[in-house]
């Protein structure tokens, strides 16, 4: 069969990526021609994201990918649960925003004063994250933007209608909205309407796979490609794309993907939607197949990456990543652990301080350099795996004797080795782009390559792409026992 070649776009909350995936019969390739930085812009007091700005740099990159070679298709990924909401026009209102912006303060408390929280997860199986699209939509409740609006779009379904003028909504990324049945694969509108919200905002579901419809006459001028390139709906949960890339081939894998948030589970063919999986407060998304991806968000590197832009911000020397790396691998392992899910590491700010605050409140030792707290946060992240990953296997009744780790976060060959020693487990580490990997195998499907199913997917990317071992130290294992006993049951 012939070689395609496709435009993954993949969309981090930090960096924006454009590639160029090849795919032939036993050949699977990247090419990042666009990468952009992202982030939340501040203004009037809310975070938000610049999304006209993404829709930019998405178009400049595709032309990139276009003018370098043939274009099969185009297929875009972003993180979940953020979204914009559109007139009867299809116009936006307002910029979309961020969701650690704190206007959901709060919120998800009212809510449960009157949407009783077992009968919520039976329904949508997620954990509770203050942000979710649910309770941001709670916090709009009585805007104009709101009032006005006939739609609403998640943002990787915002930015293929820019594309093709073709709404919907994917349902990989419409399970993380707290608006899905994650039973039925159908919007909860109950749900929604108990929530006081207007369900008739929720656009049509598609799968991943669908194709989303040929690009918009002038936009495909721009591009320089014909009208007949289709954009198709890949997984357009960031996640769900990365689980699509693991290149796992044992029956008992567990994952993390791991870049701003480390997304810690397992790959499931039903949702677990008992009371212990809701009080253990773990998240039943949808993935690609029809597949469950069970899972616990875990604060992830945006604690490092915060850090770093503190640092920077004072100007403080020596504590670039690398330098940082390589110091805290030295730095005595453990001496600090604090609660790195924490609802004070959400937003944006201070991270070193807030640390420095939780270590103390736990009766921890304070980490006082940025190369204590670098380690802090890294034997932290894996102490979280470790309890994570257990419960999750615990709670689904599964053995797992292999972990996944996929995205940035696997090139943190120090992070990586923790959670190794951390988990008593092997981690098999990369690839990096696993998101961009699975936007591009999904895309490939849809255009006719011969990959009927996730493991023929998952067998290719085994076949193209290296990946790295660690393997868990011996005696070290005591240690985190004591850590995990030290820290007590955090959230
Ligand atoms: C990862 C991710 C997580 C989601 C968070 C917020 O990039 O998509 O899965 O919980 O971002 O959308």
């Amino acid at each position: 069969s012939r070689h395609l070649r496709v435009a993954a776009v993949d969309l981090g909350a930090t960096s924006g990526r454009v590639m160029a995936g090849r795919v032939g019969p036993d050949s699977l390739s990247l090419d990042e021609l666009h990468r952009f930085p992202n982030g939340g812009v501040r203004a009037h007091g809310s975070l938000h994201w610049d999304v006209l700005g993404i829709h930019r740099e998405v178009l400049a990159g595709v032309r990139e990918v276009a003018r370098s070679g043939p274009l099969d298709g185009i297929g875009i990924d972003s993180w979940a649960i953020d979204y914009g909401l559109l007139d009867r026009d299809g116009r936006l209102l307002g910029n979309p925003y961020s969701h650690r912006d704190s206007r959901t303060d709060g919120v998800a408390e009212r809510v449960l004063g009157t949407v009783d929280a077992a009968e919520m997860y039976a329904t949508t199986g997620l954990q509770q994250l203050p942000f979710t699209t649910v309770y941001q939509l709670v916090a709009s409740l009585g805007t104009a933007a709101l009032e006005s609006a006939e739609t609403m779009l998640l943002l990787p379904d915002l930015l293929s209608y820019w594309l093709t003028g073709h709404g919907g909504a994917e349902r990989t990324n419409a399970s993380t909205t707290g608006l899905y049945d994650v039973r039925s694969g159908e919007w909860a509108t109950d749900l929604a309407r108990q929530c006081g919200l207007p369900w008739s905002i929720l656009p049509p579901l598609r799968d991943a796979g669908d194709v989303v419809g040929p690009l918009l006459p002038e936009v495909a001028e721009h591009l320089g490609v014909g009208a007949d390139v289709p954009v198709v709906g890949v997984g357009s949960h960031d996640t769900a794309s990365a689980v699509v890339g693991v290149p796992a081939g044992e029956e008992s894998f567990a994952y993390i993907s791991s870049g701003t948030w480390s997304l810690v589970g397992l790959e499931l063919e039903k949702p677990v939607l008992t009371e212990e999986a809701r009080l253990a407060d773990f998240t039943n998304e949808g993935g690609v197949d029809g597949t469950v991806r069970f899972l616990k968000n875990v604060m992830g590197l945006w604690v490092l990456s915060e850090s770093l832009r503190t640092w920077a911000d004072r100007r403080i020397a020596g504590a670039d990543l690398t330098t940082l790396l390589r110091a805290a691998a030295d730095a005595p392992p453990l001496r600090t652990v604090v609660d790195v899910n924490h609802p004070s590491l959400l937003p944006p700010g201070d991270q070193p301080a807030r640390i420095q605050r939780l270590a103390e409140d736990a009766g921890e030792p304070v980490p006082r350099t940025p190369q204590a707290i670098t380690r802090t946060i890294l034997d932290s992240l894996a102490l979280a795996y470790r309890r994570h990953l257990r419960t999750a296997a615990t709670l689904a009744g599964r053995d797992v004797s292999v972990v996944h780790v996929v995205g940035g976060g696997s090139q943190n060959a120090l992070l990586c080795q923790l959670t190794a020693d951390a988990t008593g487990l092997p981690v098999l580490a990369g690839p990096a782009e696993a998101a961009a990997l699975g936007n591009v195998l999904v895309q490939a499907r849809t255009l006719g390559a011969d990959l009927p199913d996730l493991a023929a997917m998952r067998s290719l990317v085994r076949r193209t792409h290296e990946v790295r071992r660690f393997e868990p130290r011996t005696g070290t294992s005591t240690d985190w026992d004591a850590a995990e006993r030290r820290l007590g049951s955090p959230t």
